[in-house]
C-alpha cells in the first residue's frame, strides 16, 4: 500500500484536529489520522514484523509480567529507562520510519524513538503514569498512534481533585498529541476492559535528548 500519499491517500490534508481544552495541558486528537484501510494494513504489519516481548517488572518488591507485549525501536544509542527497565533501541523498520515521517509532517518534533504496546485482549492494560522520564526533556511532545480495537485512554490531574477524570476513546488510526506541561500535571492510563474485545497496538513516538 502507498502510505506516502502519492495516490491521494495518505496525505494529512483532510485530518480533523480536536483540541482538548484541559487546564495545565496541551492535548489534541486527530481522529482518522490514518484511514481505516491504512490503519488495518499497519496493524497487521506491526503485529507480524515487530519483535514483541513480554517483560518482567518489579512491582511492590515482586517480579511480575507486564500486562501487555512491548517493543522499543529508534535511532542507535537512544536508550530509554522505563519501569525500571533499560530499553535498547532496535533499528527502525520500514513501516515505523514511514509512520514517523507522517507524524513529523504535523508535529515539528524530530522523534528519535518509539515505544510500542500490544494489548492482546481486554485483560491487557497500562497503569496510571506520566511520561516524565528525564531523558525526554522538560516538556516532551508525545505522539501516540492507535491501531485496531478502540480502547479508553483516561487522564487525571495530579493535584486538582476538583477536576473529573477524562476519558478519550482512542480509535483505529487516531493520533493523540500530548505536549507542553501535560506530563507535569496529568497522568494517563489504559484500563482493563471486561468486554470480549479485539487486540490493539499503540505506538508512542518520543524524543530522547
Ligand atoms: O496505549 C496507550 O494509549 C498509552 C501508552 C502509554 O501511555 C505509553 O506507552 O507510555
Ligand atoms: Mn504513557
Amino acid at each position: 500500500m502507498d502510505l506516502f500519499g502519492n495516490n491521494g491517500i495518505g496525505t494529512n490534508a483532510k485530518v480533523k484536529l480536536k483540541n482538548l481544552d484541559l487546564p495545565d495541558a496541551q492535548v489534541c486528537l486527530y481522529e482518522n489520522f490514518f484511514s481505516i484501510k491504512e490503519a488495518n494494513f499497519l496493524f497487521n504489519q506491526l503485529a507480524s514484523t515487530i519483535e514483541w516481548e513480554q517483560k518482567q517488572i518489579k512491582l511492590f518488591g515482586k517480579m511480575i509480567a507486564q500486562p501487555r507485549l512491548t517493543a522499543y525501536y529508534g535511532d542507535a544509542k537512544k536508550n530509554y529507562t522505563y519501569s525500571g527497565l533499560i530499553w535498547e533501541a532496535k533499528a527502525w523498520t520500514e513501516e515505523l520510519l514511514m509512520i514517523k515521517l507522517r507524524i513529523e509532517e504535523i508535529c515539528q518534533a524530530p522523534f528519535t524513538s518509539v515505544l510500542l504496546n500490544y494489548y492482546r485482549t481486554g485483560e491487557d492494560s497500562m497503569g496510571w503514569h506520566a511520561d516524565d522520564e528525564k531523558e525526554l526533556g522538560q516538556n516532551p511532545c508525545i505522539a501516540s498512534l492507535s491501531f485496531g480495537q478502540t480502547r479508553n485512554f483516561h487522564m487525571r490531574h495530579k493535584f486538582r481533585s476538583d477536576l473529573a477524570k477524562i476519558n478519550i476513546p482512542l480509535t483505529n488510526g487516531s493520533l493523540l498529541l500530548m505536549s507542553g506541561q501535560t506530563q507535569h500535571y496529568w497522568q494517563h492510563q489504559v484500563p482493563k476492559s471486561k468486554k470480549n474485545i479485539e487486540p490493539r497496538i499503540n505506538l508512542t513516538f518520543r524524543t530522547i535528548k
